[in-house]
């Protein structure tokens, strides 16, 4: 099932998300319904707060070759344990902040451990898309969002820009 993602500001995609204690169906369920909203949007990642859910679950899949199998990724408890000196620097959008777009500069490669869907721990190195998505992911497990590493002006005016989007959205 398709669910609704949340459009910034919206006070959800502030909080620091919960742990998530054990791996169960309805969890499962949330993850499978998270992979079909982001196909849809379209999009190569999304979190669990951008569907209004406060638990550490994040799904990706950045295969670019079109003609290649899904290799759609879910996540619980993300973390990442190393990041290379390297930097990266890529052009970031967001399916919370639709049509805008930013450079954001990150760790160009990071390891990151995870509990797969059986509950299984798993550990995997990321560069390219795969690292800045992953990255971007988890950092909305944390509240953070991709113009939080902006300035404050260009930041403001893409908070502005949403607000209207918002309103726009509730009278049509
Ligand atoms: O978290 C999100 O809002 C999803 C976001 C992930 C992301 C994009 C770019 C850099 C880092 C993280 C998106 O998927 S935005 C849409 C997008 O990038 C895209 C959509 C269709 C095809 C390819 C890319
Ligand atoms: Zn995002």
């Amino acid at each position: 099932m398709k669910r609704p993602i949340l459009i910034h500001p919206d006070p959800r995609l502030k909080k620091t998300c919960a742990p998530v204690p054990d791996i169960t169906d309805e969890l499962r369920a949330l993850a499978d319904d998270m992979l079909e909203t982001m196909y849809a949007a379209p999009g190569i990642g999304l979190a669990a707060p951008q569907v209004g859910v406060l638990d550490r679950l994040i799904v990706l899949d950045c295969e670019k070759d079109e003609a290649a199998e899904p290799k759609p990724i879910a996540m619980f408890n993300p973390e990442v344990i190393a990041s290379s000196d390297d930097l990266n620097t890529y052009e970031e959008g967001c399916l919370s902040i639709p049509d805008q777009y930013a450079d954001v500069t990150r760790p160009k490669e990071v390891t990151v451990r995870w509990l797969d869907r059986d509950g299984t721990l798993q550990e995997r190195d990321f560069g390219g898309l795969w690292a800045t998505c992953v990255q971007h992911e988890i950092d909305h497990l944390n509240g953070k969002l991709f113009i939080d590493y902006l300035k404050p002006l260009k930041r403001q005016m893409i908070t502005r820009k949403m607000q209207k989007l918002k309103r726009e959205r509730a009278r049509a």
